[in-house]
């Protein structure tokens, strides 16, 4: 039996709204481009951004500048979680085809 209880309810109701202030930013990588190839983000926030690999080939999520790497298998979305940033430019690429590159603009 699954009790829930007053305090896990509360915690649960005081979780929501948090999360669903979260950016939430769709990239997908298709023909090996980023569409859009530059997305844009508040400063100062935690942002999601959700990676969808629309090919038939394996890629790989990278940025230097944002410290991540993760690979995004063909049909699958990742979520890659950033942030809060400073206002500028993060470029971003899939490592396994390298010139494929996009930047996230945060102002
Ligand atoms: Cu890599």
């Amino acid at each position: 039996m699954i009790r829930i209880t007053a305090v896990s309810l509360f915690l649960l109701l005081s979780a929501i709204p948090a999360w669903a202030k979260t950016p939430q930013i769709a990239i997908v990588l298709r023909g090996h481009q980023f569409v859009p190839v530059d997305v844009t983000a508040p400063a100062g926030t935690r942002i999601e951004l959700r990676v969808h690999n629309a090919q038939k080939v394996p890629a790989e999520f990278e940025s230097s500048s944002l410290h991540r790497e993760q690979v995004v298998t063909p049909g699958a979305t990742i979520r890659v979680y950033v942030g809060p940033l400073s206002p500028g430019r993060y470029e971003f690429f899939d490592d396994f085809h390298p010139a494929t590159r996009g930047h996230l603009v945060v102002k």
